[in-house]
């Protein structure tokens, strides 16, 4: 495996980081590089909670390599099988034009990886800068296969603010003491929601809050006066988080893998799915200090993990500190309360793009999609335990989504095969009800479908996420893939389009390719259909997304050669 060289970058010190960056002078004049790594999906023992258990990992890694790239970039990553569970691997954010079958989700671009099994994924980086992510898209095996894609910029041009001295990839992630595979067999048996994590993770460690975990707490090192760049993940599988350190102001300067109008704020919220870069002036005493975060619930009476991980950012002089007797003891940070939905739509709304940006103005497909949670009747029994003898469901527009077995979506569009999906998907709910009010019980059992949504190459495109109450209400953190996505608006209660659509702000709007769509409110999304291939949409939440919170867009090819879908790679695997 080749180790990725940053001639843009200052040297690392090395001690938080815990990797070597060998500086090449000669790669500051290479031109877009090809990068190959190897992906071994292995079990590997871990010890977390005061017990081992065998984890999924990528190279026996937990959290799994960051991958770095530049922009314009070339990665060949060969993925390979050694572990006894079907896989597949997505990188979240990577736009994949041209190479629609490297996307990953399995059943929609491909069959997955089998035990044995290898598949290499071949995807050029374009026009993308900043911080993403890779997991398995399987089931629900990214609870640890999962791990940074960090894309800095091309060779000549650097960061639209200060050159940060360190920089250091957060990956925010949920642990369970049981195989999360038998915690997802077990939901899907009963019916009833899915046991909560036992802990939540930073860099695969949950702190000094946890039993038996004191020892493996992650720590990183800071000169005081460095500027550090912070690049945060939320990885977790099912929950929203806050994230904040103790005495520190973070100026957020980035989202998703696009930059914004830098704010400072004291506490960053991310859905699963999303990233925030972070800048952090080590500025403050020389001592040890806490970062943390825990759960953003918007759910009421859902049950969750109310626990709180923890790492520590140490200045490199803070024993001289102890001399003075100043104490090492790191305090914890404060956390907003975990139904604090004030502090989330403050953060939010700050969110804006740097310049005036090219959002879409002319719509010519116009979508309202309804997303949220419902209930599948059923006989009273070990299987029916979900509230009131009921199964949970989830669906867009009531179309609640099951995944193919005989081919990948892609596939079947590609080759032509039968009876693996229509393409019906209503553009607007089937019934037109108060979405976030007392919603009738006669409205929350939804179909159950493989619909897509066929899009002509180009078209611009508008859809209005809306929230329903039925069951409850909860912010959903809906990902596009093949797409960044303009965020034009958000709101609570119904999306109103006389009141609503004046205030869009169609001059600087975020860009994300993930979008928490407010608890019981709406949030509006642009993008330009430019991608041919099919692309999944869902909750980043697992749980849900298992349920059916998901669609796919089919996008037609154009006219010209870079315009098609490309035949599939020879090595692509069968179902
Ligand atoms: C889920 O939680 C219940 C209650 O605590 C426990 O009995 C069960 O074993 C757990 N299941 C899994 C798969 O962790
Ligand atoms: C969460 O835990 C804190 C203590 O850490 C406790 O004060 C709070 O009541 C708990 N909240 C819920 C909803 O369980
Ligand atoms: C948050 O939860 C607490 C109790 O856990 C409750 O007293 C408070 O009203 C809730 N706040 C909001 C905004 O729902
Ligand atoms: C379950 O039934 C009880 C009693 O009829 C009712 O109060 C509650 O709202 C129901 N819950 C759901 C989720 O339907
Ligand atoms: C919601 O509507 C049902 C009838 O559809 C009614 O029985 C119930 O009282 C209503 N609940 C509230 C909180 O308005
Ligand atoms: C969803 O479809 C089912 C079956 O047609 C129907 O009973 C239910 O009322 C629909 N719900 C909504 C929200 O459209
Ligand atoms: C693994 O994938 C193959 C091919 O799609 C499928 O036939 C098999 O059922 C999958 N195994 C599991 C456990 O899902
Ligand atoms: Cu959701």
């Amino acid at each position: 495996m080749k180790a990725y060289n940053l001639c843009h970058k200052p040297r690392c010190n090395g001690l938080s980081l815990g990797l070597l960056i060998v500086f090449d002078f000669l790669s500051c004049f290479a031109y877009a590089e090809t990068l190959y790594h190897e992906f071994v999906v292995e079990a590997t023992p871990q010890k977390r909670l005061c017990r081992t258990r065998s984890v999924i990992t990528v190279n026996g890694q937990f959290p799994g390599p960051t991958l770095e790239a530049r922009d314009g970039d070339t990665l060949v990553i060969k993925v390979i099988n050694s572990a006894r569970y079907n896989v597949s691997i997505h990188w979240h954010g990577i736009h994949q034009k041209g190479t629609p079958w490297a996307d990953g989700p399995e059943y929609v671009t491909q069959c997955p990886i089998q035990p044995g099994a290898s598949y290499t994924y071949r995807f050029t980086i374009e026009d993308q800068e900043g911080t993403l992510w890779w997991h398995a898209h399987s089931r629900w095996l990214r609870a640890t296969v999962y791990g940074a894609l960090i894309i800095y910029p091309k060779p000549g041009s650097s960061y639209p603010f200060s050159m940060p001295n360190l920089e250091i990839p957060i990956l925010l992630g949920e642990w369970w003491n049981r195989d999360p595979l038998d915690v997802l067999r077990q939901a899907i048996f009963t019916g009833a929601g899915p046991n909560v994590s036992d802990a939540y993770t930073i860099n695969g460690q949950p702190g000094d809050l946890y039993r038996c975990s004191r020892k493996g707490t992650v720590k990183f090192f800071v000169n005081f006066g460095d500027l550090v760049l912070l690049r945060i993940i939320n990885a977790a599988l099912n929950q929203q988080l806050f994230f904040t350190i103790t005495n520190h102001k973070l100026t957020v300067v980035g989202a998703d893998a696009a930059y914004n109008k830098p704010f400072t704020a004291s506490v960053i919220i991310l859905g699963p799915g999303q990233t925030t870069n972070v800048l952090l002036s080590a500025d403050q005493t020389p001592r040890r200090y806490y970062m943390a975060a825990r759960a953003y619930t918007s759910a009421q009476n859902v049950p969750f993990d109310n626990t709180t991980t923890t790492a520590i950012l140490e200045y490199i002089a803070a024993p001289c500190s102890v001399q003075k007797g100043i104490p090492l003891r790191p305090t914890l940070p404060r956390l907003p309360a975990y139904n604090d939905t004030t502090t989330v739509t403050a953060f939010s709304r700050q969110l804006k793009s740097p310049t005036r940006v090219n959002v879409p103005t002319e719509i010519d497909e116009s979508l309202f999609f309804t997303v949220g949670l419902g209930f599948v009747n059923c006989i009273p029994g070990p299987q029916c335990q979900g509230p009131n003898n009921t199964r949970f469901a989830a669906s867009i527009n009531n179309v609640s989504f099951v995944l193919p077995r005989k081919a990948s979506l892609l596939q079947a569009y590609y080759q032509n095969i039968p009876g693996v999906f229509t393409t019906d998907f209503p553009a607007v709910p089937p019934v037109t009800f108060d979405y976030t009010g007392n919603v009738s019980r006669a409205l929350w059992q939804p179909v159950f479908g493989t619909k897509l949504y066929q899009l002509e190459f180009s078209s611009r495109v508008q859809i209005v996420l809306q929230d329903t109450a039925i069951l409850a209400a909860e912010d959903h953190p809906m990902h596009l893939h093949g797409y960044d996505f303009y965020v034009v608006g958000q709101g609570f209660g119904n999306f109103d389009p006389g009141r609503d659509t004046a205030n869009f702000n169609l001059i600087d709007p975020p860009q994300r390719n993930t979008i928490d769509v407010p608890v019981g409110g709406w949030a509006v999304i642009r993008f330009v259909a430019d991608n041919p291939g099919v692309w999944l949409m869902h909750c980043h939440i697992d749980a849900h997304l298992t349920w059916g919170l998901a669609m796919s867009f089919l996008v037609e090819d154009g006219v010209g050669e870079s315009q098609l879908i490309m035949p599939p790679p020879e090595d692509f695997p069968p179902c």
